[in-house]
């Protein structure tokens, strides 16, 4: 049986992923406005992932007697003044994540929880890749620059970045 707190925490957590999955989402439509094809599938793939995350959440949530509460989701910004600022987003946006994540081990300890500890150290993992992948974009970002061409290979290549670099949800 989840711990009140434990339980409060892991709901909280099941929004900031489901709120992941719709920012993603958000910027994969606008990415896919602006003609770039390759970074819009690489990240209604990620937004699809995210909701992994989530439902992940309320099984466990459930499965532990809790009760896993489906939330109302905000409206996620729809313009994004460049790529570079959109991707500067989501690196911070996943700081902000791994960070959550990290309160949410502090509280299972707190509560003596092993088990939610246990389970969660598949998201402490995954964090770890996410972050790295978000650094990796925004360094080849960097170097290209306002060189179109750098863009265009950029746009092209970002979809087998993605595959390399992901962790297969697998627990
Ligand atoms: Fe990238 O946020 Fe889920 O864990």
């Amino acid at each position: 049986m989840l711990k009140p707190k434990v339980e409060s925490a892991l709901n909280n957590q099941l929004l900031i992923e489901a709120e992941s999955s719709q920012i993603y989402l958000a910027m994969a439509s606008w990415a896919e406005t602006q003609g770039l094809g390759g970074t819009a599938q690489f990240l209604y793939k990620h937004s699809d992932e995210e909701r992994i995350h989530m439902l992940k959440l309320v099984q466990y949530i459930n499965e532990r007697g809790g009760k896993a509460i489906i939330p109302a989701l905000s409206k996620p910004t729809k313009e994004y003044k460049s790529l570079n600022s959109m991707f500067e987003t989501l690196l911070n946006h996943e700081i902000m994540v791994s960070e959550k994540i990290n309160d949410l081990v502090e509280t299972c300890l707190k509560e003596k929880d092993y088990t939610t500890q246990n389970f969660l150290q598949w998201y402490v993992a995954e964090q770890i890749e996410e972050e790295a992948l978000a650094r990796t974009i925004m360094d080849k970002l960097k170097m290209i620059g306002a060189d179109k061409s750098g863009l265009y290979m950029f746009d092209r290549d970002i979809e087998t970045i993605t595959i390399q670099s992901s962790v297969a949800p697998n627990q």
